[in-house]
């Protein structure tokens, strides 16, 4: 193979050479936030944007290593801040490295008992995706929350347990900041701000 290689804009995320740009908008993220009715307003009036990951073309193949940024909007849905769908690695014993480049985002890590680690996700710091976590980003901030990532190329992503369950714990629009609640579809209850 020959050099790949991606041009990113460090502010913005965005990506330009060997890189595929991927949308997810609210309609595809159905079931992944905690009020229904919330959800589906918004979605049915203006399906915004949440997030976009310029993945590199690098192949998901064992010994490779893929990397990508990703670019979420601010924005709340219900309170809840915008997020990225989140997955555990379908080859639970690989890790990830993120690094923040622009925004505000916290990094929820999940282990599949529902114990959950924050990280601040904010420009300069590289978090450690420990194998056998989950990991979602949630942009708390008023800016695009950006961010790096490179993973093994075999890992392969299990979304289907987060849809299912989603995260132990939600993030919410509190008086004066976020606020982590327990989450209703995993603890069987109604979060409350
Ligand atoms: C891949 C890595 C990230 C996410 C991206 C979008 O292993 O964790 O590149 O794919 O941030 O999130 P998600 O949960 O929709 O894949
Ligand atoms: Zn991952």
């Amino acid at each position: 193979m020959s050099a790949l290689q991606t041009l990113y804009d460090l502010r913005t995320g965005a990506g330009t050479g060997d890189v595929v740009r991927v949308v997810r908008t609210l309609a595809d993220m159905d079931g992944h936030f905690a009020d229904p009715e919330a959800y589906q307003a918004a979605r049915d009036a203006h399906n915004p944007v949440v997030y976009e990951v310029f993945w590199s073309t690098v192949p998901e193949a064992e010994g490779e290593v893929p990397y990508c940024t990703t670019v979420i909007q601010p924005g709340v849905v219900g309170g809840e801040y915008f997020m990225t769908k989140g997955h555990f690695h379908s080859k639970r014993m690989t890790g990830e490295v993120y690094l923040g480049l622009s925004g505000s985002g916290l990094l929820l890590l999940m282990d599949e008992g529902g114990v959950l680690e924050v990280v601040n996700l904010n420009p300069g710091v590289a978090a450690y995706v420990t194998p056998g976590w989950a990991h979602r980003v949630v942009n708390v901030g008023r800016e695009p929350c950006v961010f790096f990532a490179a993973y093994p190329g075999d890992a392969g992503h299990d979304y289907g347990s987060i849809a299912e369950r989603g995260f132990s714990q939600v993030v919410l629009q509190g008086p004066v900041g976020p606020e982590l609640l327990p989450s209703p579809r995993w603890h069987g209850g109604k979060a409350k701000p």
